[in-house]
């Protein structure tokens, strides 16, 4: 059987990507990242069963997490490291298993005799394609007779659980306890693999997904705010300067306070790209004078913005694209990203640090970067920000000024219909602001759309692991507006999706009671007619259509 994949928005024509990913995933790793998904469910089961008896270990249940977060579109390409994290899948649920034997053998009890295969499969080597046979077996396809929407809905639960995890291990990086969000991942994962769950409880199981996808966005504004304060409004430079650079691209900003504190006093200078521009926000920062600024676009302009930024590039989560000849020597992966022949740097051991002196060494070789632009914009609207300037906020929309909030967060991508949310933020009135969060923001966040008696059209909360901001604005909003439900707030929903993180911040806002969400470019592949329909009928999500049409809708209240 050939690949199969269709978690992301650019899957092949909308349907799956079955001989290569459009993102450049190849079919080994495909199969084996279908693999880890299989084996993390035998891992799932043996923590579940374990908690019955008090035994467990919490490595395990972090390791399913990781093991999830690293099949995200755009994080690790490499097979080599997926054959790895196959083997340690294996010995991860062996080992478990020997712990919760003992466990139930200390209370009489036993394992039961006929385990899912998931529990047990040994695979006969370990080598990369014995590994890809048997995840070529266990893929999203593997059982035709399914039936359609029971698999969309596993499917969607699951889709769900990678963009949790991704959430959830961002979390655990600053030291955050997430054990409950970690044991309802293993326990969903299960969901998913029982015969006789029907469908409605399937929709329950994602609906609690969303749930627990508020909890872990929480968590990890939490773990940001509480480490490196909360984002303030802050003027971003978009130039550069002379001299030698590194560019820290991703989400994860305890590697970006690593690399700052280890490139000071070396001479060089350090800028963010992509998801990384909304640490520029945070006070915890700004004491680096090295940091420079913001070098670039989202993430799929990687390939042109990293050949001409001429330094050392670390790539710290997704969104990774396949690296040209012309930069691939001076870029490095980091945590659980991951490409063929690219530098790699290790995970930091307990109470260290990572070592980034390879990057800063390689950056020290190179030459400045070519400046993209220039000038600045402005960034840091994060909840505190937002809820401090309530009274203005509550002013505007009690004088008319400010008529509605359009939130449109998620992800950017490359297909051209994207050009959507350009027009969309171009055509808004001008009474309306856009609250934003994650990568869509570049489509429209350098056009300079002005401002609303000082309140900035374009209010940008971060990346999209802030997403949550956008829900605790929208919350307080309710509460002071007097409201009874969510939906009477003049708040319009207008959301970009690319990939699975997008897919848990959508569950998240159905969970919070949301509905009219306009969802594009188009309706994930992963979702059945039927189970488009349920979709409809609860929560009257639509899709985008053109851009005037729903400008018209969204300035009429819809
Ligand atoms: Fe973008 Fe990529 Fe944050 Fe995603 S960089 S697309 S939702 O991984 O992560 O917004
Ligand atoms: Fe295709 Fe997206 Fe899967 Fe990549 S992640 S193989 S582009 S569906």
């Amino acid at each position: 059987m050939s690949m199969f994949c269709y978690q992301c928005q650019e899957a092949s024509k909308n349907t799956g990507c079955t001989v290569v990913g459009v993102c450049g995933k190849n079919e080994s790793t495909a199969k084996l990242q279908d693999l880890l998904i299989w084996l993390s469910k035998g891992i799932s089961w043996f923590a579940a069963r374990g908690r019955t008896v008090g035994a467990g270990d919490p490595q395990a249940d972090l390791f399913v997490a990781e093991a999830l977060f690293s099949t995200v579109t755009n994080v690790n390409f490499d097979s080599t490291r997926f054959v790895e994290l196959v083997r340690e899948a294996l010995s991860t649920r062996d080992s478990l298993r020997s712990l919760v034997e003992s466990a139930l053998k200390g209370k009489g009890e036993s394992l039961d005799s006929d385990l899912p295969a998931f529990a047990t499969w040994a695979p006969a080597s370990l080598d990369l394609d014995t590994l890809a046979a048997q995840g070529a077996a266990v893929g999203v396809m593997s059982d035709s007779s399914l039936n359609p929407d029971i698999r969309s809905l596993r499917d969607l639960l699951t889709i769900g659980l990678k963009g949790l995890a991704a959430y959830t291990d961002h979390a655990v990086v600053l030291d955050r306890q997430a054990d409950e969000i970690l044991t309802f991942i293993e326990d969903a994962l299960l969901a998913t693999t029982k015969d006789d769950a029907t469908a409605d409880e399937l929709v329950g199981w994602v609906l609690k997904a969303g749930e627990k996808g508020v909890q872990a966005m929480a968590l990890l504004d939490e773990a940001n705010t509480s480490t490196y304060g909360h984002p303030e409004p802050t003027s971003v430079n978009l130039g550069v300067k002379p001299g030698p650079a590194i560019l820290i691209s991703g989400h994860d900003l305890r590697d970006l306070a690593e690399l700052l504190e280890q490139t000071q006093g070396t001479g060089v200078n350090v800028y963010t790209h992509g998801e990384m521009l909304p640490a520029l926000a945070y006070p915890a920062f700004k004491k680096y004078d090295n940091l420079v600024g913001n070098y670039g676009g989202s993430w799929w302009h990687q390939q042109k913005e990293f050949e001409s930024f001429n330094g050392a590039i670390l790539m710290t989560t997704n969104c990774v694209v396949k690296p040209r000849e012309s930069y691939k020597g001076r870029l490095f992966t980091t945590g659980l990203v991951g490409w063929d022949d690219v530098a790699h740097i290790l995970d930091r051991k307990e109470g260290g640090q990572k070592d980034f002196s390879k990057v800063i060494e390689k950056a020290l070789a190179c030459e400045s970067p070519v400046e993209l632009e220039s000038g600045t914009m402005t960034i840091g609207f994060a909840h505190q920000t937002v809820l401090s300037q309530a009274d203005a906020v509550l002013g505007a929309i009690k004088s008319g000024a400010l008529k509605r909030f359009v939130v449109m967060a998620g992800c950017d991508g490359r297909q051209g219909s994207r050009s959507y949310f350009t027009e969309v933020a171009e055509a808004l009135p001008k009474d309306h602001i856009i609250l934003t969060a994650g990568c869509a923001k570049y489509r429209y966040n350098k056009l300079n759309l002005g401002d609303i008696g000082g309140i900035p059209r374009v209010l940008d909360a971060g990346q999209c692991n802030d997403s949550y901001s956008l829900a605790v604005v929208a919350l307080k909003l309710k509460e002071v507006l007097g409201l009874e439900d969510i939906n009477e707030l003049p708040i319009s929903y207008d959301i970009a999706w690319y990939e699975q993180k997008a897919v848990i911040v959508l569950l998240a806002l159905l969970f919070l009671g949301v509905k009219h969400i306009r969802l594009g470019p188009t309706l994930p592949a992963f979702l059945s007619p039927n189970v488009v329909k349920v979709l409809v009928e609860n929560f009257d999500i639509l899709p985008i259509t053109d851009a005037p049409s729903d400008v018209a809708a969204i300035a009429a209240g819809q």
